[in-house]
C-alpha cells in the first residue's frame, strides 16, 4: 500500500492527463492572481468589474469545450470541470460568470446556431470582449420553465419578443442575450433567440439586495416588443430540450465547481483548527473537530470522483441528463454541508469576511437552487426510477 495523501485520498491527480493538469494549473494561477485579490471588496460592495471577462478570455477560460476555430480552447469536459473547480475555489459568483458565458451562451450558439451566428458572436464571447447571458427563468416560471409567458410573434421580416426574465446572471452587463420564448410561428413551441444590447425595447435592470453571489451581477431581462430579424432565431433546436441541452453542460460544470468551494472551506477550517487554541490545545486536536475534517475529506474525495466519472462519460457521449442531475444535486448539497461545518468550526471569526467560509456558504445556497433546485433534481431521479412523474 502507498502513503496516504490526505489532499487527494482517491488519487484524482493520477487519473488526469498531463494536458488536463497543465490547463488546470493555468486556471489555478489565474484564479489566485486575478480573482482572489479582488473578491473580498467585490463581495462586500456588490460590484462586478466587466474586465474580468476579458481577463478570463485572455487566459483561455471562456468556451473551454468550444472548437479553436471559434476562439475556444477545444478541450474536453474534464478540463472544463477542472477550470470550474479552480474558479469556484475563489468564489461561486466568478464561476457563474464563466459557466453562463461558456455553457449557456457559447454552447447554444455553437450547437444550435447558423454559421453566421457562430462567426458573429463566438470569437468575441471567447475573448471576453462580449459578455453573454441566458434568459430562461421568469417571475412566474422557475422550476417549471414550460410555464413561461415570453412570446415571439411573427412579423414581416422576423419576430417581436415580449415578456420578462428574472434572476438572470450577467444580464445588466451583457452584450449578447440568449433568450427562450414561445413562438407563435412554430406552434407555440419554445425557441431560442439571440438579442443584442441596445435593441429598442430591451432592458436589463439589476436585481439589488442579494445576500448571496454578490460578486456576480444578476438582473432581469425586459422585452417590450423587441423587433428582431429572422437571423436572430437559433434554427437548430425547438422545445425545452434546447435550454436543457445547455443546462446539462452547466450543471455538470457546477458539480465540479462546488467541490472547489468545498475544498476552500475544508482547507480553511483545517488551518484555523491547527492555529486556534482553546482549553490549552489546538481545537484541531479535539475528536469532534477531526470527525468534521474526516467528513469533509470523504465527501469531497467522493464528489470529485463522481464528477470525473461523469466528465469521462460526457467525453465518450454516454452521460445521461439523470446522471448529471445526480452529480449536480449531490455535490451542491454536500458542498453546502461542508461550508456550514467550516463556518461553525471558525467560531465567531466564521462570520467575518476576513475568512472565506461564510461567503462560500451563502453563495452555495444559490448554487443549490439555480440550474434546478436540490429537490427538483430528486424528482428527476425519482421519475427515472419509478416511471412516475411527481412534479404535478
Ligand atoms: P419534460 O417533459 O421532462 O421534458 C420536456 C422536453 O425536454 C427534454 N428534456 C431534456 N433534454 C435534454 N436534456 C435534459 N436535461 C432534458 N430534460 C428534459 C425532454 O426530453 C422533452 O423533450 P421532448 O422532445 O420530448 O419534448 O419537461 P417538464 O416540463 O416536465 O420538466 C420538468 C423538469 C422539472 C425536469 C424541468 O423543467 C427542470 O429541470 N426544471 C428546473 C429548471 C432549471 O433548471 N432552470 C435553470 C434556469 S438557468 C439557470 O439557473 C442558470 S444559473 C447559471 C449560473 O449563474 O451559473
Ligand atoms: P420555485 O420554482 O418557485 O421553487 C421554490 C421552491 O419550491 C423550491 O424549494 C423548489 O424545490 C420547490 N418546488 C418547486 N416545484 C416543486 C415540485 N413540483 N415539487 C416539489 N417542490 C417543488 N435563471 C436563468 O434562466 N438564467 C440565469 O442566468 C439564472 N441565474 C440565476 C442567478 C441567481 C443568483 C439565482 C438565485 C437564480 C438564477 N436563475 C437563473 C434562476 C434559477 O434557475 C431559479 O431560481 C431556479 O430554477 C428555481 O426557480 P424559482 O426561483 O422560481 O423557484
Amino acid at each position: 500500500l502507498s502513503r496516504h495523501d490526505w489532499t487527494d485520498a482517491l488519487g484524482l491527480e493520477a487519473q488526469l492527463t498531463e494536458e488536463e493538469r497543465m490547463l488546470r494549473d493555468g486556471a489555478a494561477s489565474f484564479a489566485e492572481d486575478k480573482l482572489a485579490p479582488r473578491v473580498k471588496a467585490a463581495y462586500r460592495d456588490e460590484t462586478v468589474d466587466p474586465e474580468i471577462f476579458a481577463q478570463m478570455g485572455a487566459a483561455g477560460l471562456l468556451g473551454v469545450t468550444i472548437p479553436e476555430e471559434y476562439g475556444g480552447l477545444g478541450a474536453g469536459y474534464v478540463t472544463y470541470g477542472l477550470v470550474a473547480r479552480e474558479i469556484e475555489r475563489i468564489d461561486s459568483g466568478y464561476r457563474s460568470m464563466m459557466s453562463v458565458q461558456s455553457s449557456l451562451v457559447m454552447y447554444p450558439i455553437h450547437a444550435y446556431g447558423t454559421e453566421d451566428q457562430r462567426q458573429k458572436y463566438l470569437p468575441g464571447l471567447a475573448s471576453g470582449k462580449l459578455v453573454g447571458c441566458f434568459g430562461l427563468t421568469e417571475p412566474d416560471a422557475g422550476s417549471d420553465p414550460a410555464g413561461m409567458k415570453t412570446r415571439a410573434e411573427k412579423t414581416d421580416g422576423g419576430y417581436r419578443l415580449t415578456g420578462s426574465k428574472m434572476w438572470i446572471s450577467n444580464s445588466p452587463i451583457a452584450d449578447v442575450f440568449v433568450v427562450w420564448a414561445k413562438s407563435d410561428a412554430h406552434e407555440g413551441k419554445i425557441r431560442g433567440f439571440v438579442l443584442e444590447k441596445g435593441m429598442t425595447g430591451l432592458s436589463a435592470p439589476k436585481i439589488g439586495g442579494k445576500l448571496s453571489l454578490r460578486a456576480s451581477v444578476t438582473g432581469e431581462i425586459v422585452m417590450d416588443g423587441v423587433e428582431v430579424g429572422e437571423e436572430a432565431l437559433l434554427p437548430g433546436v425547438e422545445g425545452l430540450k434546447g435550454p436543457f441541452g445547455c443546462l446539462n453542460r452547466a450543471r455538470y460544470g457546477i458539480s465540479w465547481g462546488v467541490m472547489g468551494a468545498a475544498e476552500a472551506c475544508w482547507h480553511a477550517a483545517l488551518a484555523y483548527g491547527l492555529d486556534r487554541k482553546q482549553f490549552g490545545r489546538p481545537i484541531a486536536q479535539t475528536q469532534l473537530f477531526q470527525k468534521k475534517l474526516a467528513d469533509m475529506q470523504t465527501e469531497i474525495a467522493l464528489g470529485l470522483q463522481g464528477s470525473l466519472a461523469l466528465g469521462r462519460m460526457m467525453e465518450a457521449g454516454t452521460a445521461s441528463p439523470e446522471t448529471i442531475s445526480l452529480m449536480k444535486r449531490n455535490n451542491c448539497g454536500k458542498a453546502l454541508e461542508v461550508a456550514r461545518m467550516a463556518r461553525d468550526m471558525h467560531g465567531g471569526n466564521g462570520i467575518s469576511d476576513d475568512f472565506p467560509v461564510m461567503r462560500h456558504m451563502v453563495n452555495l445556497e444559490t448554487v443549490n437552487t439555480y440550474e434546478g433546485t436540490h429537490d427538483i433534481h430528486a424528482l428527476i431521479l425519482g421519475r427515472a426510477q419509478t416511471g412516475l412523474q411527481a412534479f404535478f
